[in-house]
């Protein structure tokens, strides 16, 4: 079964070495704030989870917890101005951009203050303003629009890039390759990372792909750097994006990392934590490197902030969990007749006219 042996070498095209280790030169107060947004994904889907079971969010909801250091080492050395894209396992990453936890909780109520207005829902997370492109629940369907994204740079001469983030099961779908083609062969600024959690639902990613090391899927196209990293690491994630964002914005060269993670609950709130086609024991090795807890062990005995300032912050997050839950909970549902609204169709209730769909 997937164990931390997976981290088996820093596969490489790019030229400085994998570092986990330091801190990046990063200051005190950044490195506080790579844990705070840790800490609040953590502790914001813990509350979303508790809502669901109570009945109050409906649909598909599916947990970060546990690849935390993935979304908090890749979206944060990014600009303001760089773009975010993803798969339905979204709500950490929408967080860590800078989402606002009551318009992502809103969203996942289905409520009008939701980011998408409360059409959307977990798995359609979309911010225009913080260039946080989706939320998008086709596996894999959203690798070429981030190549699309990339061309829209190049072609406005533009010097973005756009964190394409992905499950491993998306490596076995056509359009990845087709976009890493594309990505490769037109030069675009694009950062495609791969969550590689080891399973794609129930299945071992092992028993679908005819690789071993999905990173090594980069070598089938000319000029795409590539890296794995230890995705329980954030810092070690941060390193390896930083090198690509480096690559795609001096160079104009896209990047393939590979993140080996691992999911600590059920591919969604619809199963249970472990299943059968894992063990528990295999949980409980992962959760030994809890990434939370391994980060601000480091950030401890590092002197970057005491176990008091730590517990300060967890509490910090708990309590803007609560918020957001209780924001969204007094925010009206959609009115019925803007269903239509947002959807481009030709075809419109009760006649209406196509200018009243936009106001
Ligand atoms: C094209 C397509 N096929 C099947 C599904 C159903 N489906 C939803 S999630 C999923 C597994 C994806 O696993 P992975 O890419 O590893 O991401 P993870 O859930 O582990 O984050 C599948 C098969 C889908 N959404 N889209
Ligand atoms: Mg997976």
């Amino acid at each position: 079964m997937a164990t931390k042996e997976r981290v088996t070498r820093a596969k490489t095209k790019m030229e400085k070495p994998r570092d986990g280790e330091g801190f990046l030169g990063l200051g005190h107060e950044e490195l506080r704030e790579v844990l705070r947004l840790m800490l609040l994904s953590r502790r914001f889907e813990e509350k979303a989870a508790e809502s669901y079971q109570m009945g109050k969010i409906g649909g598909f909801c599916h947990l970060y917890i546990g690849q935390e250091a993935v979304a908090a080492g890749a979206l944060t050395p990014l600009r303001e101005d760089d773009y975010v894209i993803t798969g339905y396992r979204d709500h950490a990453l929408a967080l860590v951009r800078g989402v606002a936890p009551k318009a992502v909780m809103a969203e996942l109520y289905g409520r009008v203050d939701g980011c998408s207005k409360g059409m959307g829902g977990s798995m359609h997370l979309f911010e225009r303003s913080l260039n946080f492109m989706g939320g998008h629940a086709i596996v894999g369907g959203h690798l070429p629009l981030a190549a699309g994204v990339g061309y829209a740079i190049r072609y406005r001469e533009g010097d973005q890039v756009v964190l394409c983030a992905f499950g491993d099961a998306a490596v076995n779908i056509g359009s990845f390759h087709e976009a890493l083609n594309m990505a490769a062969k037109w030069e675009l600024p694009v950062i495609y990372l791969i969550e590689n959690n080891a399973y794609g639902m129930g299945t071992d990613i092992r028993r679908t792909a005819a690789i071993s090391q999905l990173v090594d899927r980069a070598c089938a196209y000319e000029g795409l750097a590539a890296r794995q990293v230890d995705g329980m690491d954030v810092m070690a994630v941060r390193a390896a994006t930083e090198e690509a964002i480096e690559l795609a914005r001096e160079e104009h060269r896209p990047s393939l990392i590979e993140a080996l993670c691992y999911r600590y609950m059920g591919h969604s709130m619809s199963d249970p934590s472990h299943g059968t086609y894992r063990s528990r024991d295999e949980v409980e090795r992962w959760r030994k490197d809890d990434p939370i807890l391994c980060f601000s062990d480091r950030l401890v005995e590092g002197g970057v902030i005491s176990r008091e300032e730590y517990e300060e912050m967890d509490r910090a997050a708990i309590a803007e969990a609560e918020e957001a839950a209780a924001f969204a909970e007094q925010s009206p549902s959609p009115e019925p007749a803007d269903l239509y609204r947002y959807v481009y169709s030709d075809v419109y209730p009760h006649g209406a006219d196509r200018r009243d769909l936009w106001r």
